[in-house]
């Protein structure tokens, strides 16, 4: 079919049958919820007064700018994301922008193309108060990759996170229905076995191509992969299995496309499973960082203290205070 600018929208709607995962999840057949803002117990910043420092890091590519800056005297990280274009929204694309023709070859034509303001939107979170390990944490930076033994999680790791991890309060308001109470996907509230299935913050919900939950557990007693033994088989395997049939219930997604890991080193050390569309290529799912949530069932079925005694090996920033503590001599 030859498609003109006009005509482009007709293209994509005969596309549109076909959405690439041979799956039917376009957003049409399985809306994705809509954002609601909560506030939980901490303040909301006014990000229009935002002023900014610093360009922690700018992903061209991904579209992606982390800024470090001020809103009201208070530190503050804002990231800013292009979002995906909607194939439901591309009549309405082609036949209500502005455009501006660049430049025109023989077949090949480029424009701008300046789309309304209600298309044209930039994902904004904001980290407000930030602490500096927050700002260390979006920067530009190298990584290096560390081999932890299970002495140095003893003797370096754990010591470390105890005394200088993240804020978990975020986690403990969804828990506890303080905070993004309407985004629940799915819950069993059992103490032991039961978790809460809500969408990531990286996702905007608008488009099911990428996807991104997280599966929060209740029981607070788990920081991280380490912490894992046969024990938490029944808890494991019940989030795999009821995970997947939300996910497959709410949005359409069969258990086949989806990616289930944990990331080890987490940022959050509450034991959490994230959930990504497969066909995504999420930030964080290379072999370095996460482990995928079946391997994590079957090496603690033929062992039942593999994640208490292995070497575990991840990647560092330069600037992560933990490396440091890495480097130093060890005593012998
Ligand atoms: P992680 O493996 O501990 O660290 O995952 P990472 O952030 O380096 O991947 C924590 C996950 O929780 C990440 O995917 C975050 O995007 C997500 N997350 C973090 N916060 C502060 C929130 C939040 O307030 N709400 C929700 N829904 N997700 C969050």
């Amino acid at each position: 079919m030859t498609c003109t600018i006009s005509s482009m929208a007709d293209c994509a709607k005969q596309s549109e049958v076909d959405t690439g995962d041979g799956n039917g999840t376009d957003v049409a057949k399985h809306p994705a919820k809509k954002q609601k803002i909560e506030a939980g117990d901490g303040d909301v910043c006014e990000v229009s007064g935002f002023e900014v420092k610093k360009v922690l890091r700018d992903c061209a590519r991904e579209k992606t700018m982390f800024l470090q800056g001020k809103i009201a005297e208070k530190e503050a990280v804002v990231i800013l994301e292009k979002t995906p274009i909607h194939v439901d929204t591309l009549n309405e694309l082609f036949r209500e922008s502005q455009l501006t023709m660049e430049s025109n070859n023989d077949i090949y034509t480029t424009y701008c193309l300046q789309p309304p303001a209600h298309l044209n939107v930039i994902k904004t979170t904001v980290v407000c108060p930030a602490t500096e390990k927050h700002v260390r944490k979006y920067q530009e930076q190298e990584t290096v990759l560390v081999e932890e033994t299970a002495e140095d999680y003893r003797t370096i790791t754990l010591p470390f996170l105890e005394s200088q991890s993240f804020s978990l309060q975020w986690v403990y308001n969804i828990l506890e229905k303080k905070a993004e109470v309407e985004q629940v996907v799915y819950e069993d509230p059992d103490p032991k076995l039961g978790f809460i299935l809500l969408p990531d913050f990286k996702w905007d919900q608008k488009q099911l191509d990428d996807l991104y939950l997280i599966a929060i557990v209740h029981r607070r007693d788990i920081k991280s992969l380490r912490d894992l033994t046969s024990d938490h088989l029944p808890l494991l395997r019940n989030i795999q299995k009821k995970g997947k049939d939300a996910v497959r219930e709410r949005y359409g997604i069969k258990g086949d496309k989806l990616r289930m890991y944990v990331h080890y080193q987490p940022s959050y050390y509450h034991f959490h499973i994230h959930l990504n569309a497969l066909k995504y290529n999420a930030p964080g799912t290379g072999v370095d960082r996460a482990h995928l949530l079946s391997n994590v069932i079957q090496n603690l079925e033929c062992d039942p203290q593999y994640y208490k005694t292995r070497t575990l090996t991840f990647p560092l920033r330069e600037l992560d205070g933990l490396l440091s503590h890495f480097r130093e001599p060890k005593d012998s």
